[in-house]
């Protein structure tokens, strides 16, 4: 595949695996709250690809997508919404806690910005050990109010640490509009006082965000001192949890997402593609998530007696 192709079947999967995910929703076989990143998929997508396999990202709650785009095992993603043995966290952790090391898909964490200085530890182990990767923080605008972000920053900064902080600005934290949280319009600029090099894109471009973080993550391979802050703004379409859409809930209006609606990431993209080889990518993922659902079915749920295991450290 060519990275047209590459991207487009990234955010194609995410999107489609949400759609299905909202299908199935309604009958209860998914057994936990979901955040869907539809519409935002560009996001995850240019960022995943432009790493290496052994190269981190550690995402948050909303977390199909950077699982998805880092190439997760989407089998034990699904089986993880059903609660399943066979999911990632053996069915215990759901929608906000997919992992698979195996890929480098690190793991989101329900509690906002917890995993911000997870993916910095992961760059100091990184440093002291004198490998040459990239590691990368993704979270939203809401997670920069939380002290741990600044902290980070300053550890980051200090320490020159090879990872890439990458912040999904979608200008709202569940109901609240980002102006009606923090003073400034201005997030990427406060990486800059750490002296942390900054970049901003705007209309959420996959090949943008991809070249932002394929440049970032070449320096750090090359043993240039981190870290980097991209700045990715972007726009949920649907409700901040949940399958439906709110615009009917009257703090943002279907108006202000026009703009964002007609920029599709899977339209755009798709576009990019001959048309044949755009139906053989759609053929080849409708055929992975109709496996991976049939899969997430059949399989088991834990055994009772498993009730307690990995849920606090023995
Ligand atoms: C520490 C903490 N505070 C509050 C919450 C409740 N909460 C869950 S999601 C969310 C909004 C976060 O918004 P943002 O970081 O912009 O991410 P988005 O949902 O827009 O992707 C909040 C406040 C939480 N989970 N953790
Ligand atoms: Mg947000």
């Amino acid at each position: 595949m060519n990275l047209e192709e590459k991207l487009y079947a990234s955010i194609y999967r995410i999107r489609r695996v949400e759609e299905v995910v909202c299908d199935v929703y309604p009958s209860d076989k998914i057994r936990s709250p979901v955040h869907l990143s539809i519409g935002q998929e560009a996001v995850s997508a240019g960022v995943c690809e432009a790493l290496l396999p052994e190269e981190a990202v550690y995402g948050t709650y909303r977390s199909h997508a950077t699982y998805l785009a880092k190439g997760g095992d989407i089998r034990k993603m699904i089986a993880e919404l059903y609660g399943k043995d066979a999911g990632c966290c053996r069915g215990k952790g759901g929608s906000m806690h997919l992992i698979d090391p195996a890929v480098g898909a690190l793991g989101g964490s329900a509690i906002v910005a917890t995993n911000i200085p997870h993916a910095a530890g992961h760059a100091y182990a990184d440093k002291i050990r004198g490998r040459k990767r990239a590691t990368v923080a993704m979270f939203g605008d809401g997670a920069v109010e939380e002290g741990v972000f600044y902290e980070t920053l300053n550890f980051a900064a200090l320490k020159k640490l090879p990872m890439i902080f990458v912040c999904e600005n979608n200008s709202y934290a569940i109901h609240s509009p980002l102006l009606t949280r923090q003073p400034l319009d201005n997030i990427s600029a406060r990486a800059a006082v750490f002296g942390i090099p900054t970049e901003i894109i705007d209309d959420g471009d996959v090949f943008k965000i991809y070249d932002a973080v394929k440049r970032a993550a070449t320096a750090i391979r090359e043993g240039k001192p981190g870290p980097f802050f991209i700045e990715c703004k972007i726009y949920r379409w649907m409700e901040h949890v949940g399958i439906g859409e709110d615009w009917k809930f009257g703090y943002r209006t279907r108006d202000e997402a026009e703009a964002w609606l007609e920029k599709d990431p899977v339209k755009v993209c798709g576009a990019l593609i001959d048309e044949k080889r755009r139906a053989e990518i759609e053929k080849e993922i409708e055929e992975e998530i109709r496996d991976a659902f049939a899969f997430a079915e059949s399989t088991p749920f834990p055994d009772l007696k498993e009730l307690y295991t990995d849920v606090y450290k023995n």
